[in-house]
């Protein structure tokens, strides 16, 4: 790993983050962009290491990944799926036939005793990808999520129940034993890093596991690097995923402010500059009470300029 002291580090989950690191990694030098991935999500299936936050990054960033969707690859086809139905084995959770090659190969390196690290990095070589993808902890932990139905894994919930249950909290299992990313620490205690960006991801299911990998967030405040983030919420809605159904269910308000209120209230200290979209503007006030500084800008990203332009802001904030 290289890293110069205008690096940056990204946290993200899936699909909304890595929207983000792909203006982050267009707009900086080869190399000099890091990712931190949740790895909450991950889980075994059909006996493959299914790792959803690492491979749509990987995807986004090489430029395959299926626009539609977010996640997977562009130009899938389904024929193993097709197959393993006429089997009678289980489909809830589609992998297609190309991103199962993704998935046999990471199987087949963590079965070889390489860590999670080093066959996502493997995977960024292989795939094109000059951005460092780290997962928050090679060690495992698993999202449980506490419905008024009962407790489901992650992809469980979110995928064959489709965030239908009401959320009434969430465990991130293994995180009390889960050491934090080796490369990344250093990264941080080595002050490598010009600024953290943390990305408009889900807080609940997708920052939150990151930042609760013990001695991660408090790394993170410590560092000289300012620390951005980009909220989630913009007009009471969420840029993508159920952010704003589980912030209705949990009683938190379905605004920026409730956003800023679970960070400050959570990790205090640890946000610098918090990014909310222009439409929002008139909540600016209420969230510099909580003692954050409040940066405005379009925060919405469709194109590919979109993105690039948000990643501008992020990266000129802090600076004299
Ligand atoms: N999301 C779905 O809604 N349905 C799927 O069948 C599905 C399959 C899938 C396979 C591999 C992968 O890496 C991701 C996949 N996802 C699927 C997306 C993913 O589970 C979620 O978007 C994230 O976990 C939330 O960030």
């Amino acid at each position: 790993m290289t890293a110069s002291a205008d690096s940056v580090l990204a946290l993200s989950g899936g699909v909304g983050g890595a929207k983000l690191a792909l203006g982050l990694a267009d707009e900086l030098p080869p190399g000099q962009l890091h990712v931190l991935a949740n790895t909450g999500d991950d889980f075994d299936h059909l006996g493959l290491h299914i790792s959803p936050d690492i491979d749509t990054l990987l995807y986004t960033l090489s430029g395959l990944a299926n626009p539609e969707q977010g996640w997977g690859l562009a130009g899938e086809t389904w024929q193993a799926m097709d197959s393993l139905q006429r089997l009678g084995g289980e489909t809830w959770f589609r992998l297609g036939d190309k991103d199962l090659a993704t998935h046999l190969r990471r199987r087949q390196q963590l079965a070889q005793g390489l860590s999670l690290s080093e066959v996502t990095a493997g995977l960024a070589a292989s795939l094109g990808v000059d951005t460092h993808i780290y997962p928050m902890s090679d060690d495992p932990v698993r999202t449980t999520v506490h419905t008024t139905d009962g407790d489901l894994p992650f992809q469980h919930y979110f995928v064959r129940e489709q965030c239908r249950p009401a959320v009434t909290g969430f465990n991130f299992d293994g995180i009390s034993a889960a050491r934090p990313n080796r490369a990344v620490l250093r990264l941080l205690q080595d002050g490598q890093l010009s600024r953290v960006v943390i990305c408009p991801s889900n807080p609940f299911v997708s920052v939150d596991p990151i930042l609760q990998v013990p001695g991660l967030w408090l790394a993170l405040r410590d560092s000289p690097a300012p620390v951005i983030l980009v909220s989630p919420i913009v007009a009471g809605l969420a840029l993508k995923g159920p952010a704003a159904k589980m912030m209705t269910e949990l009683g938190v308000p379905v605004t920026a402010t409730g956003v800023a209120e679970h960070y400050s209230g959570r990790y205090p200290g640890l946000v610098d500059y918090f990014v909310i979209d222009e439409s929002d503007v008139t909540l600016a006030p209420e969230i510099e009470e909580l003692g954050l500084e409040v940066a405005v800008t379009k925060t919405i990203m469709k194109s590919r300029d979109d993105k690039r332009r948000l990643a501008r802001f992020t990266l000129g904030l802090g600076e004299d």
